[in-house]
């Protein structure tokens, strides 16, 4: 019920626990739920002798490390930059005095300098911001050039996604170096339903979202969210209440990014920790609201199986082709690129022919089409 002391934010009887709970556990960072002033984060680094962070400051580094495209990686510079822009008086005049966990390299600034560069710096991110807009329009397309159909895992964070990311990969498949570096840290190639697909782990989402940090998290989920599939994953462990609230801000913000076309599966999560009629109840209630209900458990991976089958029933639009083509100079290359690309069923060869069987996403397969007809090639068997 006291109000937050200006120095520290918590009293001080508190910092001092704290820099002894900071030296006993060896922790490296200090993170606040509730929004620090600058003179506070630098007092209790000098206090505690590590960095001092909030909430907003928090989100933006898990956004940082998430990021992989050029719009999503201006937009978390440009709340930072802002979110500094605030803060930018006090900062520097604190920076001066001495050097602390997060208060360094800002020492020769002086305030007007400091400020005039961040604002040129805000202008020139948003200028590129809006020629990136622009082009967007028309890069509508596949970010990866891949034939193997996508799925996105989304959701809260801490609905278990990367559990069940992890239970999903557990036959992962091997990729060649080509293929590994384009795809992003979070992608794996996996093999179920005797089909190859590719699996991303995407940043979950954060209730109180600061307003400034909306449209980092947007392009952030956006570059991973194009995908033939996206696997939402709710914790059904929660009240009713806050499972059904959580789910609709899921399927909105699905819907706001564009990508209400892309088919859905919920994984209704951590079944484990309710009791059959519980898990009947919360089915019930939800399965008008969640789009392909299944129930799981990743952490004990009940219902991996039938999750499996329904993606595989769920992603059913794929093209299974074969194509003979003359084995010229070109002809090698093609076949190669087209191994790492898409699964590849079978290679047969004769003196001067390929035979090739593939399967891939019907647009991937129009462009092998095509490549087979300049090089000479037939298609047959093109079926969906
Ligand atoms: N009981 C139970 N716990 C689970 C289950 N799945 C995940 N968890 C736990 O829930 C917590 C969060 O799981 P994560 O897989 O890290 O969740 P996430 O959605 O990837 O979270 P963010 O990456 O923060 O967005 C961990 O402690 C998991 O062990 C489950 O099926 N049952
Ligand atoms: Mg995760």
């Amino acid at each position: 019920m006291r109000s937050p002391d200006p120095r520290y934010q918590i009293g001080y009887g508190k910092i001092r626990e704290l820099a002894e709970l900071v030296r006993e556990t060896g922790a490296e960072k200090i993170i606040f739920d509730n929004p620090l002033k600058p003179v506070q984060s630098y007092n209790i680094a000098k206090e505690t002798g590590v960095e001092a962070i909030d909430r907003f400051q928090l989100i933006l580094e898990i956004f940082v490390k998430r990021a992989t495209t050029t719009e999503a990686k201006l937009q978390i510079q440009l709340a930072k930059l802002k979110y500094e822009l605030a803060r930018a008086k006090e900062k520097v005049r604190l920076a001066k005095m001495g050097e602390q966990p997060g208060f360094m390299g800002l020492g020769a600034y002086e305030v007007d300098v400091y400020y005039e560069t961040v604002k040129r710096q805000i202008q020139t991110i948003n200028e590129k911001l809006k020629k990136i807009r622009r082009k967007r329009v028309l890069h509508r397309e596949r970010r990866t050039e891949l034939g193997f159909p996508m799925i996105s895992l989304a959701g809260y964070t801490n609905a278990g996604k990367s559990s069940l990311f992890a239970a999903l990969t557990e036959e992962e498949v091997p990729v060649d170096d080509a293929l590994f570096t384009t795809l992003s840290t979070t992608t794996r190639l996996v093999k179920f339903a005797k089909k190859k697909f590719l699996l991303t782990d995407t940043v979950g989402f954060i209730d109180r979202l600061p307003l400034t940090l909306i449209e980092a998290f947007r392009s952030t989920l956006e570059e991973t969210i194009y995908a033939d599939l996206i696997l939402l994953v709710v914790d059904v462990s929660e009240p009713i209440n806050v499972v059904e609230r959580k789910l609709a801000v899921c399927l909105e913000t699905i819907h706001n990014i564009g990508a209400s076309s892309i088919p859905i599966i919920t994984a209704l999560n951590k079944i484990d920790l309710l009791t059959e009629a519980e898990i009947k109840q919360k089915v019930d209630s939800l399965k008008e609201k969640a789009p392909k209900p299944v129930p799981t458990s990743a952490l004990y991976k009940i219902n991996i199986e039938q999750l499996k089958e329904k993606i595989a029933d769920t992603l059913r639009n794929y093209v299974q082709a074969s194509f003979s083509i003359p084995l010229t100079n070109e002809a090698m290359p093609f076949i190669s690129w087209l191994f790492n690309r898409a699964d590849v069923k079978e290679i047969k060869y004769s003196s001067n022919m390929a035979y090739v069987t593939f399967e891939a996403v019907p647009w991937f397969a129009e462009k092998v089409k095509s490549r087979v007809e300049e090089l000479g090639g037939k298609i047959e068997n093109f079926r969906q």
